[in-house]
């Protein structure tokens, strides 16, 4: 059992905050939900092949960071990454159709669930490899100071947002980027999303220092732990964040504490957690704590709750439609994308 099950029921008290962006923020947590749960069913009906891994419960992190970005800001992903891309902006339509390996998908059905990409919305990937990703994301931090203090760029400083798990903080490029990022003051946030297991390792068995983000001061960033499951306090630590990445202050390590509600993939059994940890975090679901807040504070009525709701269900219904009615990708083209093409 975690040590660090001690978090409110209720959600953070927030002033400036209009009604607008909590109904958007609550959209985007059952998006990313109600898309994680279709993909169960359609991975069990056979329609996609390979690892999934979904993220039930801990869209209050995808939300709460993501929808505070800008439109030009990074974001780099791991396995886990579909709900990640859908916060991003990349549309349910090309999510599912990469998943079920189809033409329309976003990377073309040839990435499948690991691999979501887009360009257009500066979504890094979808990496299979455990930290993959941190330097790639560390690469884009670096190029965005670079066009503005060497090239002169008057663009906006982008800023890159990485996410990677508990298990993946113990590896070598978390401290090698951890380093770069301060000795360069790059525009970088590092999530840690910490669901306090690695497949069926617990994470305080794995790690020497648990809380991961108290390693940060060895390397001279800010390291902040914030309620994973509580989408106002994450958003708030994103914007301090942020306004330190965009004024050339550097790096910030946020360890957002979270888990989640499924097996580490639709092919484990997860029989490795106990019933007892399980329902300690559940009562503790992201999108009903959201929910009881906007009717508690009077920002919605069930009426509008339930609009959201089939609204949701229509967009997830159109994406299975889009995806099952999508062409496989030619034989023909079996070595298309392998290399740019110069065309
Ligand atoms: C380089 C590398 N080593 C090992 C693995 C096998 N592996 C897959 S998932 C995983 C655990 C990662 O746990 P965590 O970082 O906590 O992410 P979570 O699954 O909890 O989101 C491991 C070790 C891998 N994918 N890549
Ligand atoms: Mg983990």
């Amino acid at each position: 059992m975690s040590e660090k099950i001690n978090l409110p029921l209720t959600l953070s008290e927030t002033n400036n905050i209009s009604k607008q962006t909590v109904l958007m923020l609550y959209r985007d947590m059952l998006l990313g939900r109600s898309f994680e749960d279709m993909c169960a069913q359609m991975y069990y009906r056979g329609k996609m092949f390979g690892f999934v891994h979904l993220y039930n419960g801990q869209e209050a992190v995808s939300t709460g960071v993501i929808k505070a970005l800008q439109d030009d800001d990074y974001v780099c992903s791991t396995y886990r990454d579909h709900v990640h891309a859908l916060s991003k902006g990349v549309s349910a339509r090309q999510v599912m159709a990469e998943l079920f390996g189809k033409e329309t998908g976003c990377s073309r059905g040839r990435g499948g669930s690991m691999h979501i990409f887009s360009a257009k919305h500066n979504f890094l990937g979808g990496f299979a490899f455990i930290g993959e990703g941190i330097p790639v994301a560390t690469g884009a931090a670096f190029q965005s100071i670079y066009r503005k203090e060497v090239l002169k760029s008057t663009d906006n400083l982008r800023v890159s947002v990485c996410f990677f798990g508990d298990g993946t903080s113990n590896n070598g490029q978390f401290f090698e980027c951890l380093n770069m990022a301060v000795l360069w003051k790059l525009p970088i946030i590092f999530v840690v999303e910490n669901n306090q297991w690695a497949i069926g390792m617990a994470h305080h068995r794995s790690s020497s220092s648990p809380e991961i983000h108290k390693k940060a001061s060895s390397f001279g960033l800010p390291g902040i732990e914030v309620d994973g499951m509580d989408v106002l306090a994450v958003r708030e630590v994103t914007q301090k964040a942020l306004l330190r990445a965009r004024a050339g202050e550097g790096p910030t390590l946020i360890e957002a504490l979270t888990y989640r509600f499924r097996g580490h993939s639709l092919a484990d059994p997860d029989e490795l957690r106990s019933k007892q940890e399980k329902e300690a975090w559940l009562v503790r679901d992201p999108i009903k704590r959201l929910k009881n807040y906007i009717v508690n504070n009077k920002l919605a009525d069930q009426v509008m709750i339930d609009e959201i709701y089939i609204e949701v269900k229509n967009h997830i219904d159109d994406a299975i439609e889009f995806a099952l009615s999508s062409p496989e990708p030619s034989v023909q083209d079996l070595k298309r994308y392998l290399f740019v093409d110069s065309k």
